[in-house]
């Protein structure tokens, strides 16, 4: 896209966002439920007609590829997500699958576990009180429009950003989720990325490039980073430049829905707190498995595997889509493939 194609998307978007960004988009989160007679549902492919969107959510969705939805999780539900999280990293409860990890700069060090040396908590479908999170009816409600429904949580995080430790590696490089993802359609998968705090440049929030969920999966690998980069945070290489960007800037509650697609990655945290967000990735249960041998997506299906081997003994012989499928939570209505 040039310079000025891009500006004009900027200015779209932004428009869409009031000022500061995003808040106009989702002044109304739940406002104006349309009859489906009032508008063309063919012209649509990003979203599901089923009357929670307003219309103006949809064509934002459909033609940016992300939605911010104010104030969506409570606080007394986020106090219990961050008092969970805080168990875990002191290993008071050690759920099956469960996976803790640490800043690149800190990784081989031994430090006692405490929720200030681990940076993720990943795969938590087996820890009830973090799992309620993927099954809140407010979260369903817009997993929904993205998904049909019936839904499936395929990938559970809880993102604890650390303060940069001056090597900025508290990054994440700019990346499309679906690189990770052995299933598809890609336009069935969502994920749902709430803000446990308020999030903005300062502390590393969300940057996403506005309608790169239109283009295709490129190729990942890790970023050449001169202070090292954590374990899986694969990057392109090679995406538009000139592609506006839009920093979410978020409240404690809010939650970002966003395709599988979209290129979106989140800056260093220059702050001496940790900054959190809780995380769903979500699918359709129609969604296939399919086979990344020979796709771009072979060398994290290899990292995934070897990482499997090493943290839960699984000795090999199995593949990427046998990790999804042991990961992989019904949360409404019927399992149908995945
Ligand atoms: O929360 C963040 O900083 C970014 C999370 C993210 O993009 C991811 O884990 O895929």
């Amino acid at each position: 896209m040039n310079s000025d194609r891009a500006a004009a998307r900027l200015r779209v978007v932004l428009g869409h966002l009031g000022c500061p960004p995003y808040e106009a988009v989702i002044a109304h989160p739940t406002s104006g439920a349309i009859s489906s007679a009032s508008f063309h549902p063919q012209q649509f492919q990003y979203t599901q007609n089923n009357n929670v969107l307003s219309l103006e959510q949809r064509k934002f969705y459909e033609e940016n590829g992300f939605l911010v939805i104010k104030n969506l999780v409570s606080d007394a539900d986020i106090e219990r997500f961050r008092n969970e999280f805080e168990r875990l990293c002191r290993q008071e409860v050690k759920p099956p699958g469960l996976l803790l990890m640490k800043d690149v700069t800190i990784a081989k060090s031994v430090y006692a576990p405490n929720e200030k040396v681990i940076t993720k908590a990943q795969d938590f479908q087996e820890d009830e009180e973090l799992f309620r999170y993927c099954t809140l009816p407010e979260i369903l409600k817009y997993v929904e429009c993205f998904t049909g429904p019936n839904i499936m949580a395929m990938h559970t995080m809880l993102i604890n950003k650390p303060p940069d430790p001056g090597k900025k590696t508290s990054r994440h490089p700019l990346h499309q989720d679906l690189h990770y993802f052995p299933f598809r359609p890609s336009n069935s998968i969502v994920c749902a990325w709430t803000a446990m705090e308020h999030i903005d440049r300062n502390n590393g929030c969300l940057v996403v490039l506005p309608g790169t969920h239109k283009g295709t999966l490129k190729p990942h690998d890790y970023p050449q980073w001169e202070g090292g980069v954590n374990i899986m945070y694969h990057g392109i290489q090679d995406y538009d430049k000139n592609n506006a960007r839009v920093h979410l800037v978020m409240e404690k509650g809010d939650t970002v829905f966003f395709h599988p697609l979209l290129i979106h990655g989140s800056g260093q945290n220059r702050t001496q707190g940790f900054r959190k967000a809780i995380s769903c990735h979500f699918a359709s249960s129609s969604c296939h498995y399919i086979d990344v041998t020979g796709t771009s997506q072979e060398n994290i299906e290899k990292e995934v595997v070897s990482i499997a081997d090493r943290f839960y003994g699984m000795k090999g012989g199995f593949s990427l889509k046998d990790i999804w499928r042991f990961r992989a939570r019904l949360v409404r209505g019927q399992r149908i493939n995945l």
